[in-house]
């Protein structure tokens, strides 16, 4: 059952085309739970801040420091893939995804991790202070990996990163950006009916709409009974950054009397929500 998050995860995500020899991009974005904070796109020189908090607790000067990191390190990548696209003999197009991230846990320890994908499959990551080909990878992977880990220097440029930055970054967002963390919205929640599955049944649809944050439970139930064949769908996005989602039953007609939907959600406290088909006037 949902409970109000208490570990927000931290996730970056870099998305490199290289089309041909000449034609590339890079983009970086990256999320603090489900709320995105940064975008940097290719055309940019600057990583954009797209909430008033991104930048946490981190001064002007220690932001500019960061930001001349993954300045230096956009360039050096790229120039980095061409020289091993040779070097491997590598055909283009290629898809490289990074992504990387963080979790605070408990006692003011984190765990973080970076991992690479070259045409959406899993190649390496980095463990503890050096790059691991993945499990299944290429056998290029071996000699990439090989090549990477004598750059002693960038080794600990990620190991900084991973271990002290990001987590660092993490603590003061969740400072900076209290209010917004904290938000709860509400859900309302609504029945209908839509057009009968087979003869002789019945499809009857819950709807909840308005909540924040996303983790929602929704089930179909007699009394305390949950329904087997409920059909959760995706939890879509409102316009308003709150969420909607509906969930499903297809009964026989004559057994929807006594079925009831009941939605669970962390604004909600105890006081789940309970709306019955007996008490639905059908159109
Ligand atoms: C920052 C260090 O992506 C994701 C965060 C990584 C931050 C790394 C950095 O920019 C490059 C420059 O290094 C040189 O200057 C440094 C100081 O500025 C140090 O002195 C360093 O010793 C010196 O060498 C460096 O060029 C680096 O190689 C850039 C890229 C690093 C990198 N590696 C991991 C991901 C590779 C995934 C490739 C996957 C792939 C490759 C080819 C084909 C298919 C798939 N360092």
């Amino acid at each position: 059952s949902p409970e109000p998050q208490t570990s927000y995860s931290f996730r970056g995500l870099q998305i490199s085309s290289f089309a041909n020899r000449s034609w590339t991009r890079t983009d970086f974005l990256a999320w603090l739970g489900e709320l995105q904070l940064y975008t940097w796109r290719n055309e940019s020189d600057t990583v954009g801040f797209l909430k008033p908090w991104s930048q946490g607790t981190f001064s002007e000067q220690q932001w500019e420091q960061l930001q001349h990191t993954f300045q230096v390190y956009r360039r050096s990548f790229t120039r980095d893939i061409w020289e091993f696209v040779k070097i491997l003999h590598l055909d283009y197009p290629l898809e490289i995804q990074i992504s990387g991230g963080c979790e605070l846990l408990p006692r003011n320890t984190s765990e973080s991790f970076l991992r690479a994908a070259f045409q959406g499959k899993d190649v390496l990551s980095f463990q503890g202070m050096s790059w691991v080909p993945a499990p299944d990878a290429p056998p290029w992977s071996q000699e990439l990996c090989k090549k990477l880990n004598q750059d002693q220097g960038t080794k600990e440029t990620v190991h900084w990163l991973l271990h002290d930055i990001w987590p660092q970054l993490v603590r003061g967002l969740l400072q900076t950006g209290k209010s917004e963390l904290k938000k709860q919205v509400k859900p309302e929640a609504w029945l209908s009916s839509g057009p009968p599955p087979r003869p002789g049944h019945l499809w009857l649809v819950c709807h909840v709409s308005g909540f924040y944050p996303k983790p929602v439970r929704v089930t179909w139930a007699r009394g305390e009974q949950e329904e087997p064949g409920t059909q959760q769908g995706d939890v879509m996005p409102n316009a308003d950054s709150t969420w909607y989602l509906r969930v499903t039953l297809d009964v026989e007609a004559a057994e929807a009397a006594g079925l009831s939907c009941r939605v669970k959600h962390s604004s909600l406290g105890d006081q789940d929500i309970i709306l019955y088909w007996d008490h639905h006037s059908s159109v």
